[in-house]
């Protein structure tokens, strides 16, 4: 089966429109002159979308993404975001579920799978992120962890054909310490019969998995050469045009 790379940069907190516009100016002749055909996409702070979409405009190589919405679709929510307005200025993909969303903020599945379904109501596509804690691995919890997050996450969510599910093992991301590949395929693997069983093996074969936790240049080509790994979800090493783009290149 074969799946075309999604390569997404998470930048976090980090890059305001002027930052992201500079590290446009280098990206974007590399990724012209690149010869590889994976997916890129960008997922900046709520105020650097504009930017960057302006920016993207008739580029159709790099999508522009949220790092997070609301469930909500307008009212009083304050501090909140709708997905038609990430929409209006251009995002195409909005990350869901990322673990600093589920841990730090307290994101339960059941708000994370009303954002998934609000995105897709909207036209447009979550990258959907799964993830245990080394606790949880290594307490034997680690298939019952993510069934649970996948089954509830895509609760009532018909059809995958606009999701992207990102596997984060929560003790590889920010750390340095990246799973083996070997880890993350066997993580996947799991992954995919998981949406199986919940969907069919059409349905699985189909859906794109990416890795997230520490991807850099040096492990990308390893990693992504994995059979059940369709990509990279990139925190600290997309901050950098070079590293990005390295990534992209080694994974092609
Ligand atoms: C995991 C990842 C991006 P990093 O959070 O989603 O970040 O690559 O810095 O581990």
């Amino acid at each position: 089966m074969s799946r075309n790379l999604i390569v997404a940069a998470n930048w976090k907190l980090n890059k305001g429109p002027a930052e992201a516009e500079a590290f446009l100016d280098t990206f974007i002749p590399k990724v012209d002159a690149f010869a590889g055909s994976a997916d890129i996409v960008i997922a900046a702070p709520f105020v650097t979308i504009p930017a960057l979409a302006a920016k993207l405009a008739g580029n159709n190589r790099i999508a522009v993404a949220a790092q997070n919405c609301s469930e909500q679709e307008s009212g009083a929510f304050t501090g909140e975001i709708s997905t038609a307005m990430l929409k209006e200025v251009g995002a195409q993909y909005i990350i869901t579920g990322h673990s600093e969303r589920r841990s730090i903020y307290g994101e339960s599945d059941a708000l994370i799978n009303a954002k998934n379904k609000k995105i897709l109501a909207e036209g447009l596509k979550p990258i959907f992120c799964i993830g245990e804690t080394l606790e949880e691995r290594e307490g034997g919890q680690l298939e019952s962890v993510l069934r649970t997050q996948i089954t509830e996450g895509l609760k009532d969510i018909d059809s995958l054909e606009d999701v992207v599910v990102a596997y984060e093992p929560v003790w590889a991301i920010g750390t340095g310490v990246t799973a083996t590949a070997e880890q993350a395929q066997d993580t996947q693997k799991f992954v995919r019969s998981v949406i199986a069983e919940l969907y069919d093996q059409a349905t699985a074969d189909a859906v794109r998995i990416q890795y997230g936790g520490s991807v850099k240049p040096g492990n990308a080509g390893e990693l992504l050469g994995q059979e059940d790994i369709d990509g990279a979800l990139v925190g600290g090493a997309a901050l950098e045009a070079d590293s990005f783009f390295g990534i992209l290149e080694n994974s092609a």
